[in-house]
């Protein structure tokens, strides 16, 4: 009988990312891990080249584990609660919770993000280095699109995630899920951007019961500085 080769998860970690949500899930899981830090580049924000060579696209987070290479936030929550988790993290496959755990696996990336990183881009054009006489017209157009575009779809996304975390504080069932990690970076971005406000005290309960979590702490410790763009 050959002795099975001990786990080792290489998470590969773009400062200041949605990798952070990654460590915080292994760190639910009690899993060993290491980490490959990756800085954003000063000016663009952009991960650097080297992170190309784990995945064509070069985005964080993506991991490494037994020869197989993982990319997309979800796709990897999914992989890890699956193959490691033995049940934990995740509602029983029969019960009316694993519909609801599946719909915000693939609604914080689907839905939830796109209007957020709208908004920090449109930021960046309103605050962004350009011709003096072009500034004026930028500026005005950034602000009527975030106005009457952005900031709607983010009200009408935060106020639907308000009142879905009425019934028990969490997304999928009465537990803490996985579902929960996933949607900890929209929250915690529109809590950053100007998104998630007072009058979503139930998110702002989320966020505070996230963040008093041990595992949450100790993956900050592990990951680093995580303060995200506004
Ligand atoms: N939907 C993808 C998004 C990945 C993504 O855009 N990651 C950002 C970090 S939060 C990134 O790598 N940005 C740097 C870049 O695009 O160069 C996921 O959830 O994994």
């Amino acid at each position: 009988m050959t002795a099975r080769s001990p786990i080792i998860i290489t998470v590969h970690h773009l400062n200041n990312s949605r990798s952070q949500r990654v460590l915080w899930l292994l760190e639910e899981l009690g899993l060993p891990y290491e980490i490959k830090h990756y800085q954003r580049d000063a000016k663009t924000m952009l991960a650097p080249p080297e992170l190309r060579a784990v995945h064509p696209l070069g985005k964080s987070p993506v991991i490494t584990d037994d020869g197989l290479t993982v990319a997309e936030s979800g796709a990897i929550i999914e992989y890890l609660v699956d193959r490691y988790g033995a049940g934990r993290l995740k509602p029983a496959a029969d019960s009316p919770a694993a519909l609801r755990y599946r719909y915000w696996m693939h609604y914080a990336e689907g839905s939830a993000m796109p209007p957020l990183l709208m908004k920090l881009i449109f930021n960046r054009i309103e605050s962004g280095p350009m011709p003096f006489f072009i500034k004026p017209i930028a500026k005005g157009i950034a602000a009527k699109v975030k106005s009457s575009f952005i900031q709607p779809q983010i009200d009408a996304h935060m106020n639907f995630i308000e009142a879905e975390l009425a019934a028990s504080g969490w997304f999928a069932g009465a537990e803490f899920t996985a579902a929960d990690v996933q949607m900890s970076f929209p929250l915690e971005a529109a809590a950053q951007r100007g998104g998630a406000s007072a009058k979503q005290p139930r998110i702002s309960a989320f966020l505070q019961r996230i963040h008093a979590r041990p595992a949450y702490q100790r993956a900050l410790e592990r990951g680093g500085a995580y303060a995200l763009l506004g």
